[in-house]
């Protein structure tokens, strides 16, 4: 929102004057724009109503920055902002974040040792550079290194599926409200992306004082910013911040529309909004003042003459063409997985035995799950050679026998993740791939083969007749491992001429394959599997992180093989 943006230049602009050492002033800009932040109407309806004169009743605004903001309303832009940016080109926002380093630090780092960003400051602090200017010393550099740290890890992105169990009890816990008519997570969390950056939390309520009175007065909240009717913003234990905007009924979904995003849907779609000759904002859809949707998100895409598009596609990547035309797949629903064809055990780098996964899987739902341990050149995960899984094999044939005797509807396939060794062929001889339901090929060494290289080895995997599934394809781990150099383009297409299945696996830190690589794979009619990549039986429930992601990449049911009833998975598979 308007006021957001203006909050966060004031308070650049007062950093900016602190570092020229100018007086008075900085206090003057970062009150007024702590004030801004927390108003609960918009600064353009205050604007449009009074004008400048208007802005100026806001108590520690005064006519110079009731001007710009002004300007910013009519331009987009404070010219007096990007002067200052100019003359000290230093990213302000993300050094201030470092504990310990204020404006005046800044600019000392700044003019002495030519640091503009975090990188810049870490290279120095690393090279003793900053402990021998004046005013720092060892120990404060010492704390800078710790400061990087700490901000990488907690004031960085967070990985979804590590925080998404909280967050929902976070939204359960206030939902219990009796004050509370409605609410959701809106942003990047509804969207599930597979990383998230703040919360944005919507609800509606005709009582909101004791919502937000309650909201920041939870155990886990360690610091208030702002707290009014309209919104509270907070920071958790964790690290992560979170607003709650309490909006009006007839409002609602014009709100959870525009804080739902992405930003750059929500762009789209309001220059669709004024080709129709209507405007789009997040308290509605207005013909000249006359508000003709905004209830729900049904029905403002409905008035614009849309289909609606499900939260995980809203990217602009071609949802709107699809919604105009009235062609938005028809997505997998969520707990649509009907067997998980990844699975370690405690035969190789598992927590729990065949039985105990077969208990939780039928607990969750499942029909059928695939044992799926390493082989034997994946030494560390104590990876099974021939021997071993001979007599795997056989412990599978007597469970499965006995579910039978009990008359369960449940089976357990026989299956191994097989290394695939550099040269592209596999870790076990045909033979015993022969005899198992599930050949699972990945890479787990040789990371670092070049583009061609790596296309080349994967590919000749894949060839393999007995191949059924790739998993985790381009073998990323978000925050710690770079995906491995391959032509998707290739692999998707060997994977259409070979019949292999593409995984999704939906391990939090994995997804892999990526939303994009998704939506590539389903266009050229390659199937996919969505796995959990368990190694423990409490990690079952990350499955419906990888239908989120499915859904990203514009996945249907019938694209996906273990949605699909066990017979018919393996009639595809094997065939
Ligand atoms: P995040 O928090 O970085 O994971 O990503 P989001 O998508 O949750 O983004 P956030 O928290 O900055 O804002 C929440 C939503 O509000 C965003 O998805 C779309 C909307 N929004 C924020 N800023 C703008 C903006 O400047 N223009 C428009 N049209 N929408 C915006
Ligand atoms: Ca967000
Ligand atoms: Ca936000
Ligand atoms: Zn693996």
């Amino acid at each position: 929102m308007m006021n957001e943006e203006i909050a966060r230049i004031f308070n650049e602009i007062s950093e900016y004057l602190e570092m020229q050492g100018v007086a008075f002033k900085p206090q003057a800009y970062s009150r007024a724009a702590s004030v801004i932040d927390s108003l609960e109407e918009d600064i353009s309806s205050i604007y449009k109503k009074g004008g400048t004169k208007a802005l100026e009743d806001i108590p520690g605004v005064g006519a110079s920055m009731a001007e710009k903001m002004e300007e910013y309303l009519k331009t987009g832009k404070i010219k007096y902002y990007e002067s200052l940016k100019k003359k000290t080109p230093v990213d302000l926002s993300g050094l201030s974040q470092i504990e310990g380093l204020g404006p005046q630090k800044i600019k000392v780092l700044y003019k002495k040792l030519g640091i503009q960003n975090v990188d810049d400051l870490e290279k120095a602090a690393e090279t003793g550079k900053i402990s021998k200017l004046a005013g720092f010393g060892k120990k404060s550099e010492e704390n800078i290194l710790k400061g990087i740290v700490f901000t990488k890890k907690f004031r960085g992105r967070y990985i979804l599926g590590n925080e998404l169990q909280w967050i929902e009890s976070v939204a359960a816990d206030l939902k219990r409200l009796k004050e509370v008519k409605r609410l959701d997570v809106a942003g990047s969390t509804r969207r599930r992306k597979e990383t998230i950056g703040d919360l944005d939390i919507l609800a509606i309520s005709s009582n909101p004082k004791p919502v937000m009175d309650y909201f920041v007065s939870r155990p886990w909240v360690i610091r208030v910013y702002g707290k009014g009717e309209g919104k509270s913003s907070i920071k958790a234990e964790n690290g992560m911040d979170m607003d709650l905007r309490v909006l009006p009924e007839k409002s609602y979904g014009a709100g959870l529309l525009y804080f739902t995003g992405s930003k750059e849907h929500n762009i789209r779609l309001r220059e669709l909004a004024i080709k129709k000759g209507l405007k789009l904002n997040e308290y509605g859809l207005f013909r000249g003042s006359k508000m003709i949707a905004g209830k729900t998100e049904e029905e403002i895409y409905g008035a614009l003459g849309l289909e609606y598009v499900p939260p995980e596609m809203r990217e602009d990547t071609g949802e709107l063409a699809a919604a105009i035309n009235h062609r938005v797949p028809k997505l997998i629903d969520y707990g649509s997985v009907r067997g998980d064809l990844q699975i370690q055990t405690d035969w190789s780098d598992g927590e729990n035995s065949i039985e105990e996964y077969v208990e939780a899987a039928r607990k969750s739902g499942l029909k059928y799950i695939a044992v799926t341990d390493h082989t034997k050149s994946l030494k560390i995960a104590n990876g099974l050679d021939e021997k071993r899984l001979v007599k795997q094999m056989a412990s599978i044939d007597r469970l499965n026998d006995e579910l039978k005797k009990k008359k369960i509807d449940f089976r357990i396939l026989k299956g191994a993740e097989v290394d695939i060794l550099k040269d592209g062929s596999l870790d076990l001889p045909d033979k015993m791939l022969a005899k198992l339901d599930i050949v699972g090929i990945a890479i787990h060494s040789f990371f670092s083969l070049s583009e061609k290289e790596q296309t080349k080895r994967l590919i000749r995997a894949m060839e393999n007749k007995y191949s059924d599934i790739v998993f985790h394809p381009t073998g990323r781990v978000i925050g710690h491992r770079e995906p491995l150099h391959l032509d998707m383009a290739a692999v998707i297409k060997a994977a259409k001429a070979t019949g292999t299945v593409l995984e999704i696996d939906s391990y939090p830190n994995r997804l892999d394959l990526k939303d994009e690589y998704v939506k590539q794979a389903v266009a050229a009619g390659v199937k996919l599997s969505v796995d959990s990549d368990s190694h423990s039986v409490s990690h079952l429930r990350y499955l419906d992180l990888g239908v989120a992601q499915a859904r990203r990449g514009w996945t249907k049911k019938s694209d996906v093989v273990n949605a699909w009833p066990l017979e018919k998975a393996l009639g595809f598979l094997k065939k």
